[in-house]
């Protein structure tokens, strides 16, 4: 069976954020049935909601190709969470890493422990921008093509970082 194409949005303002989503990109290319096809560059901007006081986030999106399901692929974007080390405390709280499935081919979930396509990336530009570096011809299934959504999307600060920073 042809496998679906995922896109996975990275997240870390814990521990070395940079060294967080390089190490899950790493992750991401040994998941069991999937093969990682594009890493975007990794950005950096102020938290987007939650607590004010905490550090800038480091983020980034990653392109599967598998034959997981979605929900099994939830389940396993979760262990890695864990296994890297992060606790869940406060909603939008401080994170050493966030696994976010953001797409899964064109399918559209309502179910609160799966939604799909992630219900706020459409107004995130550190989502919007890294996405459309590795898929800028992709539509968001309800929202639109992503072309018109990153260019309506103010930056908000977004710094994309160099690949050596
Ligand atoms: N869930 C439902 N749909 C999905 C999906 N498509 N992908 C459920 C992943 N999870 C999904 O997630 C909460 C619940 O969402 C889970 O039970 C899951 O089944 P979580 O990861 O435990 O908690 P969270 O990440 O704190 O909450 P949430 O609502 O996912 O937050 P977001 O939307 O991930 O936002 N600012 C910057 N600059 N950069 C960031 O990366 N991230 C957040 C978190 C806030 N501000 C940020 C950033
Ligand atoms: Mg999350």
């Amino acid at each position: 069976m042809k496998p679906a194409r995922a896109y996975i949005g990275l997240g870390s303002n814990l521990h070395d954020p940079v060294h967080q989503v390089r190490q899950a990109f790493e992750a991401l290319g040994g998941i069991l049935s999937s093969c990682c096809v594009a890493r975007s560059p990794l950005y950096r901007s102020a938290p987007a909601g939650g607590p004010s006081d905490q550090p800038d986030y480091i983020n980034a999106v990653a392109a599967l190709d598998t034959g997981l399901t979605p929900g099994q692929l939830l389940a396993v974007l979760r262990a890695m969470e864990l296994a890297q080390g992060r606790v869940r405390t406060v909603r939008w709280g401080p994170r050493i890493l966030d696994l976010d499935l953001l797409l899964y081919d064109q399918l559209v979930i309502d179910d609160p422990r799966l939604t799909l396509p992630h219900p706020r990336l459409h107004e995130r530009a550190f989502v919007l921008y890294p996405l459309y570096d590795i898929a800028p011809s992709l539509t968001i299934p309800g929202k639109g093509s992503l072309r018109e959504l990153r260019a309506n999307c103010s930056q908000h600060g977004l710094i994309r970082l160099d690949s050596e920073d």
